[in-house]
């Protein structure tokens, strides 16, 4: 069983990891594979973008040390329009340290990630130390991660032999890993999700390394599950308008991929 070549529904099952299982469900139902990467700098821009593409996600991905009035009301809020509109929250933390530390990164500071985030990002270079300590601090709560294996930036360091050690490092902790961050698929393993960032009509990058590629490219040429949009939602004109454009082409793509 090829990840690639099965539905989203079909893939439910093949795994026991409720927020694998959740996120299926939800793109299954809400017919849409769009990440929207929600890089904006206060609170109110935040949760005015979440509530307007809220309908056209799965996942809102959040950098929320870039707000400049973060609060508890932040989260309150954010937290309220997941469940409104059906998304899971996804704090792209990138955590890339020891397991202790990230342990205190994940639990404690100015935003107590653990307690509000559904999904984190975690670079696999510090080995599965990072992974363990993470686990730690989760508390009987449902946390999920997600590897990034390989990234979109032009120069990444991110090796083959780097983006197979973190396929080995994901299916030695299944029970906490979503999938991987990734620019192509590794894995045909239908338990795992590929994210795919670096999505952008009408550019090819952004001047500062970035590298960008179509819907349709991510979802049938590298193989992705989700593509992750930022500035090509945030920046446009009409920012639902480009939210449904983004969603449109990426689930067609993907129900023409999973014909063959
Ligand atoms: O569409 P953009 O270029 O405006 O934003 C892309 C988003 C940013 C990055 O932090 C993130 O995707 N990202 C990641 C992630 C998700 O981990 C990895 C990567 O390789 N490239 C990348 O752009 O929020």
């Amino acid at each position: 069983m090829d990840r690639k070549n099965c539905s989203f529904e079909s893939r439910i099952t093949t795994t026991n990891h409720p927020l694998t299982r959740k996120l299926f469900e939800i793109m299954a139902n809400k017919k849409t594979n769009l990440c929207v990467a929600a890089d904006v700098t206060t609170t109110e821009e935040l949760v005015s973008l979440a509530d307007k593409v809220g309908p056209h996600i799965c996942l809102l991905k959040t950098h929320i040390d870039i707000l400049t009035n973060f609060s508890q009301d932040t989260i309150d809020k954010l937290r309220d329009l997941a469940a409104k509109h059906n998304f899971l929250l996804f704090e792209d933390r990138k955590f890339g340290d020891i397991g202790s530390t990230v342990a205190n990164q994940y639990s404690g500071g100015a935003y107590k990630i653990v307690e509000w985030a559904d999904l984190v990002t975690v670079h696999g270079l510090p080995g599965d130390g990072v992974i363990k300590g993470l686990v730690s601090a989760i508390n009987g709560r449902t946390r999920g991660c997600v590897l990034v294996s390989q990234m979109s930036s032009s120069g990444a360091l991110t090796s083959e032999e780097y983006v197979e050690n973190c396929s080995k490092m994901a299916e030695n902790h299944t029970y906490f890993v979503v999938g991987f961050v990734s620019q192509s698929s590794k894995s045909g393993d239908p338990r795992f999700i590929l994210f795919t960032p670096g999505v952008r009509l009408g550019k090819t990058g952004d001047g500062l390394g970035q590298q960008y590629v179509t819907p349709r490219s991510a979802i049938l040429e590298r193989g992705a599950d989700i593509i992750i949009v930022g500035r090509g939602i945030t920046q446009a004109s009409d920012p639902v308008a480009a939210a449904k454009e983004y969603r449109e082409e990426a689930f067609d793509a993907y129900q023409e991929r999973i014909k063959h």
